[in-house]
């Protein structure tokens, strides 16, 4: 079937479900309680729901550990319910998104509870199980959640491969019976009527021939897989056999997300003639400012560069301008809240910064998403104690790195941990003033950020100068220029490192978007000499070379 390729005109809503709306009051968003709030969705614009997974799970990794496929996770509601979501979700012109994670199972998955008792029963080659070496674990790989990526199962008595948590086994892709049965789940739910999928860690799935040990980062086992897993030799084999046997007999759209890998790999997994992936969610400019110490990764709280940022992002807009296709995001619910990283929260200048990002992110090339309460300028919740966390990544990380390898100190990691932990993207939605934000009339299942009686869609939606007005806004243009979607791309002054500003060029048109990432006034002379029409600002008036703290202005010219 050839795709319509509708997902080059969409925004993306990406739906945290356990946090977005509980309606039956047991602190926990549920499917039920997104349906209720479709029409917000709407009325921001957005035309796709990324749903993260809703799956039976016993959810040690909130979902991202799934026990049966086929079935809805209890506290979200029943599979009826999920029907419903869907079809009102159409009838309301929204296209629903799953999230598909088949780079592992869930321990309690049927088929890991029946690998792990033998060697020789129909699933014992649906994971990756190695002979210990000389008594210990087969190779140095350390797990993204701390500790060794290898964990013995005596009735075995071998290692089963888990990158990421022990209760997260890693799929044997190898195995044709394990492609076939991913293959089967995926059209169950395609079957249904949904719309796509975002793949989870989608490649990471091809693991390197006889899992050669990882260059080891000095002292620790945290993490250190990605450069020798990601992007492995089989990958593009099992994308486009994918692509054959499920995917082309659909008009859906696919997202891939994809640590560490490089423009060049985005072209070759989704390029226009690759039949593999539409897109892919890629890592560079999330990951600028990793620690110099490398046992610490990502935890780190230096300030970002703001050339690095616009080199990162401009290396994917030119690579990929009429080759591929581009995710374009900020926030999702593995990264902290954009404002408090890329802007400035402090009240002053959140709203204008909130826009300025927005602005600078909605007009590249590419596909949008925004992850809930990004429309209204949500931040970081600057947590200051261990006991505040509920993310396993930020929890191990905390135990491995301070209290095993004592490689920082308790306050330091902890400095670290409000900077970049997931939890900071993960508190429940923010509706209004009321008691628990309007999420729940119970407790909710994780603390709010306490900022919500302030920050809240009761107080934004409906008032113009809101940051969720400009979004709708932000989103409006996009359906209706095609210079925004099709045009390419060109950056200007890369070296300036106050003021990110681009050129996109279409059919004898050009946009040119500037934005002050600084709360300087500063002046730029590029503004000078033309006549323009300013499509958006976050300013009611427009000085010319003048830019004041945190400004941005989109302008175009016939
Ligand atoms: O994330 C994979 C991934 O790249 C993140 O774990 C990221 O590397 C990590 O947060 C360090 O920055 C996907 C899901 O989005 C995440 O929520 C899951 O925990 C993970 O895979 C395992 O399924
Ligand atoms: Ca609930």
């Amino acid at each position: 079937m050839a795709t319509t390729q509708w997902w080059k005109n969409a925004v993306v809503y990406q739906v945290y479900p356990r946090s977005f709306q509980d309606s039956n009051n047991d602190g926990i968003g549920d499917l039920p309680g997104l349906t209720q709030r479709l029409p917000y969705i709407k009325k921001l614009g957005a035309d796709v729901i990324w749903l993260n997974p809703i799956y039976k799970s016993p959810d040690k990794d909130n979902g991202y550990d799934i026990s049966d496929y086929r079935h809805i996770q209890d506290v979200y509601g029943t599979m009826a319910e999920f029907d419903h979501l869907l079809a009102s979700a159409h009838q309301q012109g929204l296209k629903i998104l799953m999230d598909l994670v088949v780079n592992h199972t869930s321990d309690q998955h049927d088929w890991f509870q029946q690998s792990r008792q033998s060697k020789d029963n129909p699933y014992a080659d649906y994971y990756i199980w190695r002979d210990p070496v000389d008594g210990h674990e087969p190779n140095n790989w350390g797990s993204y959640f701390s500790g060794s990526a290898w964990t013995f199962e005596p009735k075995r008595q071998q290692y089963y491969l888990h990158l990421f948590a022990p209760g997260q086994p890693d799929l044997n892709w190898e195995n044709p019976k394990v492609r076939q049965e991913v293959y089967s789940l995926m059209k169950f739910w395609l079957d249904k009527g949904v719309d796509g999928f975002r793949m989870d860690v989608i490649n990471l799935i091809s693991k390197p021939a006889g899992l050669p040990d990882a260059p080891q980062a000095p002292g620790a086992l945290y993490g250190n897989v990605e450069p020798i897993v990601a992007d492995g030799p089989k990958l593009n084999d099992y994308l486009k056999e994918m692509n054959e046997q499920v995917l082309s007999h659909y008009d859906v759209m696919t997202v891939g997300e994809m640590p560490s890998s490089t423009p060049e790999d985005a072209i070759n997994y989704t390029g226009f003639d690759a039949h593999e992936l539409n897109m892919v969610f890629q890592f560079q400019h999330v990951t600028l400012a990793p620690n110099p110490d490398k046992r610490l990764g990502k935890w780190n709280d230096a300030p970002i560069k703001l050339t690095e940022l616009k080199a990162a992002l401009s290396r994917w807009q030119k690579a990929l301008d009429g080759r591929g296709w581009n995710s374009l995001y900020w926030n999702n619910h593995d990264q902290p809240r954009t404002i408090s990283r890329f802007g400035n929260d402090a009240p002053e200048y959140r709203e204008l910064s909130a826009k300025m990002l927005g602005t600078t992110l909605h007009m590249l090339q590419g596909t949008p998403y925004v992850y809930e309460g990004e429309e209204l300028g949500e931040t970081n919740v600057h947590y200051t104690r261990l006991d505040q966390y509920e993310d396993l990544e930020s929890i191990n990380a905390y135990h491995q790195l301070v209290d095993q390898e004592k490689a920082v100190d308790g306050p330091t990691m902890l400095k670290y941990l409000a900077n970049m932990s997931r939890d900071n993207a993960r508190t429940p939605m923010q509706w209004d003033d009321s008691i628990n934000a309007g999420f729940s009339q119970a407790k909710p299942w994780f603390a709010l950020n306490p900022n919500y009686t302030k920050i809240n869609a009761a107080v934004e939606v409906g008032q113009p100068d809101s940051v969720f007005s400009y979004y709708q806004r932000l989103i409006a243009l996009r359906h209706n220029n095609a210079l925004i979607v099709h045009g390419s791309y060109e950056e200007i002054d890369p070296d300036d490192d106050q003021v990110f500003a681009y050129r996109r060029h279409y059919q004898g048109q050009t946009l040119l978007v500037i934005s002050n990432f600084t709360d300087q006034t500063v002046t730029r002379d590029y503004l000078q000499d033309q006549a323009d029409q300013e499509l958006i600002g976050n300013y009611s008036d427009d000085l010319g070379t003048t830019l004041r703290p945190y400004e941005t202005k989109v302008y175009r010219f016939n």
